[in-house]
């Protein structure tokens, strides 16, 4: 019997992917009339997302003025994390959604006063697939992967790697206790995305942060 053939359904998607590609443009424009650095950070559930915003606003809310955006299913649990050193926060609940899109951001930065603001950081919501298919018209993307989810990681999730201008690697403080290869996560990235800024780092040793910081600008 010949193979069934494998069904397309994305052009069901395109109406949806190109109304969020304009949304994001408005978005990007939004960001540059006020002079705002703007970075969608995204990766894995745990691999440290919301531990590295905490780290980089402990340095640069010294004299910037920051604002965070927060995706989670249901939670604001990252946004009163954030909060603790001190910048303003907004928790972006998405209920069923798997990432952020470009309509939830239009509708929070609406209502801002984005004049009082120098960077905006976007936290999405913890998925190495959804947000490929959602840019948010941040001006930089960055990834962020740890050591713990294993050295195949970025091999495996080529499209994210594709679309970002940062690749984080981060819990290097584990790597004495964890079987991994980072030289082949770092290869894997270079090349999926030969234009890749690829840092190594740990939230919680703060390795690598100084670097992450000056790559920003
Ligand atoms: N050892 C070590 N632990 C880390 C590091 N970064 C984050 N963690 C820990 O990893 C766990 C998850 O970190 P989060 O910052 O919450 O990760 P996240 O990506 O924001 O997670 P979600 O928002 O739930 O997707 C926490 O227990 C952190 O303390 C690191 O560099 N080294
Ligand atoms: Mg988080």
């Amino acid at each position: 019997m010949p193979k069934e053939k494998t069904m397309k359904i994305i052009e069901l998607n395109e109406d949806l992917i190109l109304n969020n590609e304009r949304l994001a443009a408005e978005n990007k424009q939004l960001f540059r009339k006020h002079k705002i650095r703007s970075f969608d950070i995204v990766g894995a559930i745990g691999a440290g997302k919301t531990a590295l915003i905490e780290a980089l606003v402990e340095i640069l809310s010294k004299e910037k003025r920051i604002l965070v955006l927060n995706g989670d299913v249901t939670t604001r649990v990252d946004a009163d994390r954030i909060e603790k050193h001190g910048v303003k926060t907004i928790q972006i609940n998405t209920g069923r959604e798997c990432a952020l899109n470009s309509y939830h951001i239009s509708q929070v930065i609406k209502n801002q006063d984005l004049g009082k603001y120098d960077i905006v950081f976007i936290e999405n919501v913890g998925n190495l697939i959804c947000p490929s298919d959602f840019i948010l018209g941040a001006e930089k993307r960055i990834c962020v992967v740890s050591i713990t989810e294993g050295e195949w990681v970025i091999e495996k999730h080529p499209m994210l790697f594709k679309m970002s201008d940062i690749a984080v690697i981060n819990k290097i403080d584990l790597l004495d206790v964890v079987d991994v290869n980072i030289d082949k996560m770092v290869k894997d990235a270079k090349i999926i995305n030969p234009n890749l800024k690829i840092i190594k780092t740990s939230a919680i040793t703060g390795e690598g942060i100084p670097e992450l910081t000056k790559r920003l600008f």
